[in-house]
């Protein structure tokens, strides 16, 4: 059907793409050839078949531009890093090259606290200085949406001063950011011994501090071994209700402490990691709604053996994503592109769960409806790529694909055809 808009009013037009628009049309990928994408004030007005478009497109935009055939897709989004911290911990990953194991690091005092020591050194100006390239070396391939967790201040000032350079970041390099508060990552030197007293004094200082802030968009916890148990992990959780936060959990990475129910109890946006996650916690998480967020770059570089209960996930129906988990400790990965290839390659994702994962799964991890694949009405955020396939992106390992990277409507990254 002809749509009928006499005049020019649309943003830009791109007509010659094929889009993988992620929607669920019941083709893979929601693929739709010889397509057209058109944006108006930052939102999507036409994604589908060129020959639907009127006759004379250029009477409904003034920039209408020939993609040459390229691969459309939403732009992605990243639901799971730690990118803004100072310092890093190259020199543990050599210590691990020699024999020590990531739980000796870290109770020898090494690990998460000494990056909030190098954290807690640096003032705003200059963490935002080291964190600013990682986040654009997501951005420059492709992604459009950044989660980013606190967690390396674990004191108010810093824990607070990480937020803001998060929403700095996003506001710098014109993409989306989501801040989410993760006081309870370690437990920081000056509480050492005292882990449920720092607990308390996350849920009656730090949270609510963060929360008032208006700085925090989620609330995340290291329910771990190394990190916090259960039931310190629920009295977060139960905090960030009463202040109206939606959460998150580090859950299973190490061993099976039902992290996954946990999240799902508190109708979790997600549990994230899941080796270790048993099938009654697939299946909590099944009927909550709780997102498996898949962080094939920490499993990697701890060169972990035990996969995510990947075919549990699909039989219980549980959504999938897939995250850079981004962080100085166990995964310094500078690409979610690397991270698709990794769950295809490590968990055996096809290709479409991979970009599934990294778009349309990934804003539900968020709580974002509004993004995350081409659709009418959905923010104007996407990506032409030099690339022929929706596959190619998760095939080629590293390197950089996006030629251009648009956020609301706006470019933020642009690159000249590959020769
Ligand atoms: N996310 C985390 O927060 C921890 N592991 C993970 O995957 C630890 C990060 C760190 O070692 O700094
Ligand atoms: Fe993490």
């Amino acid at each position: 059907m002809k749509i009928e808009i006499p005049t020019r009013s649309w943003d830009g037009l791109l007509i010659d793409c094929d889009l993988a628009t992620m929607a669920d049309t019941g083709e893979a990928y929601g693929a739709i050839r010889g397509a057209a994408l058109g944006w108006k004030d930052g939102r999507i007005v036409f994604a589908g078949a060129a020959d639907a478009l009127p006759d004379r497109p250029e009477a409904l935009c003034a920039r209408v531009e020939s993609a040459a055939g390229a691969l459309i897709t939403p732009g992605l989004v990243d639901c799971h890093t730690h990118l803004v911290f100072g310092g890093n911990r190259a020199n543990e990953f050599d210590m691990r090259l020699n024999g020590a194991s990531y739980e000796d690091i870290s109770r020898a005092g090494g690990g998460i606290v000494s990056t909030v020591r190098a954290t807690r050194a640096l003032d705003d100006a200059a963490l935002l200085q080291e964190s600013l390239p990682r986040a654009r070396a997501l951005v420059d391939d492709g992604v459009t949406t950044i989660e980013i967790k606190s967690g390396y201040g674990l004191d108010q000032a810093s824990e607070l001063m990480m937020l803001r350079v998060a929403r700095e970041i996003g506001r710098q390099l014109g993409v989306s950011v989501r801040t989410t508060f993760l006081g309870a990552h370690a437990v920081p030197p000056e509480y050492s011994g005292r882990q449920a007293d720092y607990i308390d004094h996350v849920c009656d200082v730090l949270l609510p501090e963060a929360a008032r802030s208006g700085l925090a968009d989620a609330v995340d916890a290291f329910c771990e071994n190394i990190g916090f148990t259960p039931q310190q992990t629920r009295k977060v959780f139960a905090a960030a209700r009463d202040l109206g936060l939606p959460v998150k959990l580090h859950a299973d990475q190490l061993s099976d402490l039902g992290g996954g129910a946990l999240s799902a109890e508190f109708s979790g946006l997600s549990a994230d990691h899941i080796e270790h996650t048993s099938e009654d916690g697939v299946r909590a998480m099944a009927s909550a709604g709780t997102v498996a967020v898949l962080l094939p770059g920490a499993f990697y570089a701890l060169r972990d053996t035990t996969l995510p209960p990947i075919n549990a996930l699909r039989e219980h129906g549980v959504t999938m994503a897939v995250a850079t988990d981004l962080n100085p400790g166990t995964s310094p990965m500078l690409s979610l592109r690397l991270a698709m290839n990794m769950a295809c390659t490590l968990f055996r994702l096809t290709p479409e769960e991979a970009l599934r994962g990294a778009t349309v799964n990934a804003a539900r991890a968020l709580g974002l409806s509004d993004r995350g694949c081409l659709v009418e009405g959905m923010r104007a955020d996407f990506v032409i790529w030099n690339a022929a396939t929706p596959a190619d992106l998760c095939y080629w390992i590293g390197g950089s694909l996006a030629r251009r990277v648009v956020v609301a409507g706006q470019t933020v990254v642009a690159r000249e055809l590959a020769p």
